[in-house]
């Protein structure tokens, strides 16, 4: 099967640039989760590799968040699966002592925009047409609690509160405005911000960044590794659930016919 995800690594700057390439919106199924997983360990192993920009190469869209068909008329068996492998990335990304770097080139709902705070720094194309958030509740889900602390680690909890309850998608100047993104710059320029933006990182002691990072980060992963079973079992309990397949399933008509 066509790879996924693009990895460039560039070994006299250190920097990879991982491209999501999963048409049409990259949204996370389990083989693409599975994929960026591997790419970031390896990445990680490389002791040459200091920082990881992610990036999308579709148009318009950094990633549609998770693949509601993976949550959809699918086997319990199946879901857990799934839900392990969201749980892996996040953690993955949200632990990494790479110097992460989001350059949001487009859209962001849900576990894309999840995928965005786990970075260090997010940089997001100033096209109005855009948008990023936990936007769960306007699917009729919610947003599970490691989501919801993410996002209380970036943006505090007054904005996290009335963002979850809405489900609100913010354009980038409102993103920028409550800190859930980090810097605005014309669309073509996003990529080349972050590689820019990557020299002020690497400028600080490494081990003192890490250790930093870590004791930001750690009390909200330990509670995901703390409590890794009992998440999925509720994921799965809930997601199986027949008013709540039937939210997913009206939500899913509503994506189609805003296409038509
Ligand atoms: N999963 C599966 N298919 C999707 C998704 C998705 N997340 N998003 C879009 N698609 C499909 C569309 O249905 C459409 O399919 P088709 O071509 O067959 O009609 C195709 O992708 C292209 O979509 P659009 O025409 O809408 O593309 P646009 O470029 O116009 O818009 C957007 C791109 C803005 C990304 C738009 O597609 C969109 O808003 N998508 C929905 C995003 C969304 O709401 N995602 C939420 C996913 S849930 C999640 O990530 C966290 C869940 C936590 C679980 C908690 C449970 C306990």
């Amino acid at each position: 099967t066509a790879q996924k995800i693009k990895v460039d690594f560039d070994q006299s700057t250190g920097v990879a640039v991982m491209r999501m390439q999963n048409p049409p919106v990259n949204s996370l199924s389990l083989e693409f989760l599975t994929e960026l997983c591997i790419s970031v360990e390896k990445l990680e192993m490389d002791k040459s590799c200091r920082g990881l920009i992610i990036t999308s190469s579709q148009p318009k869209v950094f990633s549609a968040g998770l693949d509601i068909l993976e949550m959809y008329g699918k086997s319990p068996e199946r879901c857990g699966e799934f839900w392990r492998a969201v749980q892996e990335m996040w953690l993955k990304l949200y632990s990494s002592n790479l110097v992460t770097i989001a350059a949001i080139n487009g859209s962001s709902p849900a576990g894309g925009c999840l995928m965005a705070m786990t970075c260090d720094y997010r940089i997001m194309a100033d096209n109005p047409r855009f948008s990023i958030g936990l936007n769960e509740t306007q699917l009729g889900i919610v947003a599970p609690f490691w989501f919801k602390d993410t996002m209380v680690n970036t943006v505090g909890h007054r904005h996290t509160e009335m963002a979850l309850e809405l489900g609100l998608l913010y354009n980038p100047s409102e993103a920028l405005k409550i800190g859930l993104v980090d810097q605005l710059v014309p669309e073509d320029q996003v990529l080349s911000t972050a590689e820019k933006t990557m020299a002020k990182w690497f400028a600080i002691p490494e081990h003192a960044r890490q250790i930093t990072k870590s004791m930001m980060r750690k009390a909200t992963i330990d509670k995901l590794v703390s409590s890794r079973e009992a998440d999925i079992k509720n994921f799965v309990k809930f997601i199986t659930k027949d008013s709540i397949q039937k939210s997913l399933r009206v939500y899913l008509e509503m994506l189609k016919k805003r296409k038509a």
